[in-house]
């Protein structure tokens, strides 16, 4: 079975974003494969080094995986800090990775802001830290949001960079195993990891401005819908959302250049799990006072019994620690299996 692999950080309230964007797919690929989701408690030090209530953030992270429907006894839920290897492989890819490609990434210029020279190292080494987390376990499908394209291409660089290098080493070890390239056949180690970034809202954008992607971190709470909002909010945010003064197109062509309207309708769509094109022929001619309406019933019949489930599992703090318990020793077994192999690779003495 493919082995899937993704995270989220425990960087605040979970919003509709994170849940389109990741936690959603994370559910489906259940069927089909072999799936590890990590909470990435390490990746939120690389912002903010202090968090008040840490445990709680993993905690509610990971009731948000089970309530939405991960199942960890089939699969993998843990908590990164648990599993060291992650961080020995990212110093490793910190020696791969070199610093003009990290220069790139919008993620740390957003991030970092105007006063760069106050960022953390961990913000600018974020994304080598996130391909250790793929490649510990030689994961080969990430589903994420469109927000992490591009670290996820940094990802299949680090990887693509640590096989040519080492090639020698590889074949001799018998670790190796045989990839395509474009068409190219390459022996390697490390496999070239698929981004899944698909559906009708990849990018979930802010409720106030349709130029801006859903955030954590947004000040304005009327941003975003968490997945702990009552129906009271959710109707409350929707209906203040941001909007421009035409009906709804009925083809997607008509929503250029209207961002606000072009969101609204990829979240109805992601939410009822149709297509963007498919809303229109809905909707198509009616003005937002219809529209609204009921894309509020339909985030709340989708996002209530989400809620539910997460407030029921918070409650029980010891049921999610022995979950991420049980998890984190499942996936340190595996990722050890990798990190002994890297280390022969390498050549370290251990
Ligand atoms: N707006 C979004 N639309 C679609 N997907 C999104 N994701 C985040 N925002 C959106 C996806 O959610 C997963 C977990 O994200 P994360 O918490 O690890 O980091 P992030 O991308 O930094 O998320 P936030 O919510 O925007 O947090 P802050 O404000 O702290 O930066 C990822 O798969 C991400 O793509």
């Amino acid at each position: 079975k493919p082995l899937v692999f993704s995270g989220v950080q425990p960087t605040g309230n979970l919003h509709l974003g994170n849940y389109l964007g990741a936690i959603r797919k994370f559910v489906a690929l259940q069927a089909n494969n072999d799936c590890i989701y990590c909470v990435v408690d390490m990746h939120a030090l690389t912002a903010q080094l202090v968090h008040e209530d840490m445990p709680g953030q993993i905690r509610s992270i990971t009731a948000a995986f089970l309530a939405a429907g991960i199942d960890p006894q089939k699969h993998i839920v843990f908590n990164q800090s648990a599993v060291p290897q992650h961080a020995e492989l990212a110093w490793i890819f910190n020696c791969v990775a070199r610093i003009g490609w990290m220069n790139r990434m919008t993620q740390f210029k957003d991030k970092a802001g105007k006063d760069r020279e106050q960022a953390s190292l961990g913000l600018y080494a974020y994304p080598s830290l996130m391909a250790a987390d793929i490649l510990v376990y030689r994961a080969t499908h990430v589903p994420v949001g469109d927000d992490q394209k591009q670290h996820l291409e940094l990802t299949r660089d680090i990887a693509m960079k640590f096989n040519l290098d080492y090639m020698e080493h590889i074949r001799r070890s018998g670790y190796g195993i045989d990839i395509t390239v474009g068409d190219e056949p390459v022996h390697a180690y490390f496999p070239m990891v698929e981004p899944l970034i698909d559906g009708p809202a990849p990018r979930v954008m802010s409720l106030r401005d349709g130029t801006k992607k859903m955030s954590k971190s947004d000040a304005s709470d009327l941003s975003r819908i968490n997945l702990l909002d009552d129906e009271e909010n959710i109707s409350k945010k929707i209906r203040k959302a941001k909007t421009d003064p035409d009906g709804l197109p009925s083809e997607i062509a008509g929503l250029a250049g209207r961002p606000e309207a072009d969101n609204l309708v990829g979240i109805y769509a992601a939410l009822a799990d149709r297509s963007k094109a498919d809303i229109l022929s809905e909707f198509g001619g009616q003005q937002f006072s219809v529209f609204k309406p009921a894309l509020v019933d339909l985030a709340v019949h989708v996002l209530s019994p989400i809620t539910g489930e997460m407030r029921r599992l918070m409650a029980d703090p010891g049921h999610i620690d022995a979950i991420l318990r049980d998890g984190s020793n499942r996936a340190r077994a595996r990722a050890e299996v990798t990190m002994k192999q890297v280390r022969d690779i390498i050549g370290f003495i251990y």
